[in-house]
C-alpha cells in the first residue's frame, strides 16, 4: 500500500515538472517570434515605403491629390550606343520568319508552285492557313477571294499568283489601321503608356525596348514599375531603365500598384518628361482580380494625366489562348494597341490577322527576340512580304 502511494507521488511530480518545462519553453518561443505580419504598406515616394495606407483595399477615392515624390532612381550609366533603325529590324524579321520555315510560308509556296490549282490543292492550302493561326473566318475569306480572282483572271504564272496572294493578304491585315503610337506630350502633361498582359508575355521587356526606341527619337522617358508582385520585377525594369538611360520610379514589393503608377506619372509631370511608360503585373498578391486591379491603376493614373495608350502584350506562340486573354483585357482597360511578342519563336504569323479581327485593335509593335533592339513597329506590307518570303526572297 505504501509503495502504491510512493508511485502516485512520483507520477504527480513528473507531471508537474513536465508542465513547468512546457510553460517555460512556450514563453521563450513567444518572446523570440517576430511581430505578427503587417499588411503591406503603400509607398508614397519612389523607392520608399511610407506607412500611411494599407494596400489591400486602396480605393481610388482615398488617394491623396498630391503625393510627395522623391527623385526616381537615376540610371547608373546612360546608353551610349544608338538603336538599330526600324528598317533593318524588319529585315531581321524577314530572316527570322523565313529561318523558322513557318508552315504558312511553305504552304503558300507549295500552292504557288503548282501549274494548275485543283480542289485538293485548295484544301491543302486552306488547312495550311488554319494551322497558321489565321482563324476560320479570315481563312475562308482569303480562299474565296483567291479562288474568285484566280479563276476570273486565270493564273498566268506563279509570279502572278504570288502577286494576287500578296494583295489579298495585305487587305486582310488591313493597311488602313492607324498603327502610330500616341506618345506625344500635350500641354504640361506627358503621354502615358500602360503596358498590360498576363505573366510572361513580355511586358517588362517591351517597356524596356520601347523606352529605347523613344529615347532614340529624342524623347524624355520615365518608367513606372507598377508590377509590385515581386521585388525582382521592379529590379528587372530598373535594369532596363539603366540600360537605355532613363529613370525608373518604383515601390516596395507588395506596394499598391496604383500608387506606384500615380507616383511615376506625378514624377513625369514634375520633370516634364515626354512619355511615362507604366509596366504592370501579370499576377497579384491580393485577392482582387487582375482585371479589377488594372482598371483601378488606370483610374488612379488618370487623376494626374490621361492614359494615352494601353498596349496589350500577347505572346504570339500561345495562339488561341492569347485571343481569349485579349478579349478579357479589352473589357476592362480599353486596349488601344497590341504588341505581339516572340514572333521569332515558333509563332505562326496568321495570329496577327486573327487578333486584330477579334479585337478591332491594330497590332502596333512586334517583338522579335530578347535583345534591346528586338522590337519593331508593325508594317503591313513588310509583314506580308516576310510571310510570303521564299528561300530566295
Ligand atoms: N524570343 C523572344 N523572347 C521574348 C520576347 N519578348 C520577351 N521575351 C522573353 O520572354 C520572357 C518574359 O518576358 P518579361 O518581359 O519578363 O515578361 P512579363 O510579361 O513582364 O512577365 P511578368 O512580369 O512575369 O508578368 C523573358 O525571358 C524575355 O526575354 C520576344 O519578342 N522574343
Ligand atoms: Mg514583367
Amino acid at each position: 500500500m505504501e509503495s502504491y502511494l510512493v508511485w502516485i507521488i512520483i507520477g504527480a511530480a513528473v507531471l508537474v515538472s513536465a508542465a513547468v518545462v512546457g510553460l517555460v519553453v512556450a514563453t521563450r518561443r513567444r518572446r523570440e517570434l517576430p511581430p505578427a505580419e503587417q499588411p503591406p504598406q503603400v509607398g508614397a515616394g519612389s523607392g520608399t515605403v511610407v506607412e500611411d495606407r494599407p494596400t489591400g483595399d486602396v480605393g481610388v477615392d482615398i488617394l491623396p491629390t498630391e503625393v510627395p515624390v522623391e527623385a526616381p532612381t537615376e540610371p547608373a550609366e546612360p546608353a551610349l550606343d544608338t538603336p538599330e533603325p526600324p528598317r533593318s529590324r524588319l529585315a531581321r524579321l524577314r530572316r527570322r520568319l523565313a529561318g523558322q520555315q513557318n508552315a504558312l510560308s511553305r504552304g503558300l509556296l507549295a500552292l504557288l508552285s503548282r501549274d494548275r490549282i485543283d480542289e485538293d490543292t485548295w484544301e491543302d492550302f486552306e488547312d495550311t492557313l488554319l494551322t497558321s493561326d489565321l482563324g476560320v473566318g479570315p481563312t475562308t475569306e482569303l480562299v474565296t477571294r483567291l479562288r474568285q480572282r484566280l479563276s476570273i483572271d486565270g493564273v498566268a504564272d506563279s509570279e502572278e499568283a504570288r502577286r494576287v496572294l500578296r494583295e489579298e493578304m495585305i487587305a486582310l491585315v488591313d493597311p488602313t489601321m492607324d498603327r502610330s503610337l500616341n506618345v506625344e506630350r500635350t500641354g504640361d502633361q506627358p503621354a502615358v503608356v500602360m503596358v498590360v498582359g498576363v505573366n510572361g508575355t513580355g511586358k517588362t521587356t517591351t517597356v524596356g525596348k520601347l523606352a529605347r526606341v523613344l529615347v532614340a527619337e529624342d524623347k524624355d522617358v520615365m518608367l513606372g514599375a507598377a508590377d509590385t508582385f515581386r521585388a525582382a520585377a521592379a529590379e528587372q525594369l530598373a535594369t532596363w531603365g539603366s540600360r537605355v538611360g532613363v529613370p525608373t520610379v518604383r515601390g516596395e514589393e507588395g506596394a499598391d500598384p496604383g500608387s506606384v503608377a500615380f507616383n511615376a506619372v506625378a514624377a513625369g509631370i514634375d520633370q516634364e518628361v515626354d512619355v511615362v511608360l507604366i509596366d504592370t503585373a501579370g499576377r497579384l498578391h491580393t485577392k482582387t482580380g487582375l482585371m479589377d486591379e488594372l482598371g483601378k491603376v488606370k483610374r488612379v493614373i488618370e487623376k494626374k494625366a490621361p492614359v494615352t495608350e494601353v498596349l496589350l502584350v500577347l505572346d504570339a506562340t500561345t495562339g488561341q489562348n492569347g485571343l481569349t486573354q485579349a478579349r478579357i483585357f479589352r473589357e476592362v482597360v480599353d486596349v488601344t494597341g497590341i504588341v505581339l511578342t516572340k514572333l521569332d519563336g515558333s509563332a505562326k504569323g496568321g495570329i496577327v490577322i486573327q487578333v486584330q479581327r477579334e479585337l478591332g485593335v491594330p497590332v502596333k509593335l512586334i517583338g522579335l527576340g530578347e535583345g534591346v533592339d528586338d522590337l519593331a513597329p508593325f508594317d503591313t506590307e513588310q509583314f506580308v512580304d516576310a510571310l510570303l518570303l521564299d528561300d530566295n526572297g
